[in-house]
């Protein structure tokens, strides 16, 4: 059966513990553990619809699982970004090869950086972070590339956080999931906006695939005032993921399934 989404996913990488980290202290990564939590995350991603496909491993890249900082993908076009931490820049080769044929394929070049979680596109809107992996040239390069398709980006400012979607997520396409400490919810009106409990900073980050919710298990607070609401979210552990700052949106590229040729 055919499947509606691809989704793409790279392997943990043996050198993972030597991940960049910005907002965290260094705790002993369990590779072993980490590369049990992907596969489940994978088996999920299978059972909400998607085909997984594995980009070739990049053993050498530590922070390589996190491939959702190499490319934004809308149904029109895929974009490989040119990732802020000069460490990540060598994993959009291979993200490139596995996307060409699916999309037309553009790139954010020098000067600009980019990560693709600081990208998070709700319908037509595309809320892009400005943060220290995302420079204005990054926002402006992606604004141009996405405006012939009729997006319209908009620049965030976010403190606190690696990324925007660290910060924020959408739970569909009315509502986002917001930690408002570090971002003004307001700037995504007129969404409404739930915010992550109090005690559960990390918890905006939740991942859709097509109408279903992809979650962390590790924010049971924040997952009852989203129940509350009548959200019901697919758990996974992704606990040692997370000690080398990634969430359950960075270790996917997901892409609805397109009929025909491109150019
Ligand atoms: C990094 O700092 O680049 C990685 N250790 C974590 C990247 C997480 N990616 C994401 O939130 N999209």
């Amino acid at each position: 059966m055919t499947t509606p989404f691809l989704a793409f996913t790279r392997d943990v990488a043996p050198s993972m513990a030597d991940c960049e980290l910005t907002h965290l202290d260094r705790d002993p990564i369990d590779v072993a553990t980490a590369r049990i939590q992907h596969a489940g995350y994978e088996r999920l991603l299978g059972v909400l619809g998607c085909e997984v496909r594995r980009v070739a491993a990049a053993p050498a890249l530590p922070d390589a699982v996190f491939i959702e900082d190499t490319a934004v993908v809308v149904d029109e076009i895929a974009v490989i970004t040119r990732p802020g931490a000069a460490s990540r820049r060598g994993e959009t080769g291979g993200v490139e090869a596995a996307l060409a044929g699916l999309r037309p394929l553009a790139r954010i070049v020098e000067p600009g950086t980019l990560d693709g979680g600081d990208v998070l596109v709700v319908g037509r809107r595309v809320f892009v972070g400005r943060t220290a992996r995302t420079n204005d040239a990054g926002i402006a390069q992606l604004q141009a590339l996405l405006a012939p398709h009729g997006y319209g980006v908009v620049a965030v400012d976010v403190t606190g956080c690696l990324h925007l979607k660290s910060a924020v997520t959408a739970l569909d396409d009315a509502t986002v999931l917001v930690n408002p400490a570090w971002v003004d919810a307001a700037l995504f009106a007129p969404l409404a906006a739930v915010d992550v409990h109090p005690e559960e900073p990390m918890a905006a980050n939740v991942l859709r695939v097509g109408d279903q919710l992809l979650y962390a298990e590790a924010y049971p607070r924040t997952r009852s005032l989203l129940e509350d609401r009548g959200y019901r979210l697919h758990l996974v552990d992704a606990s040692e993921l997370a000690k080398a700052e990634g969430a359950v949106t960075c270790c996917s590229v997901i892409l609805r399934r397109s009929d025909g040729p491109v150019r």
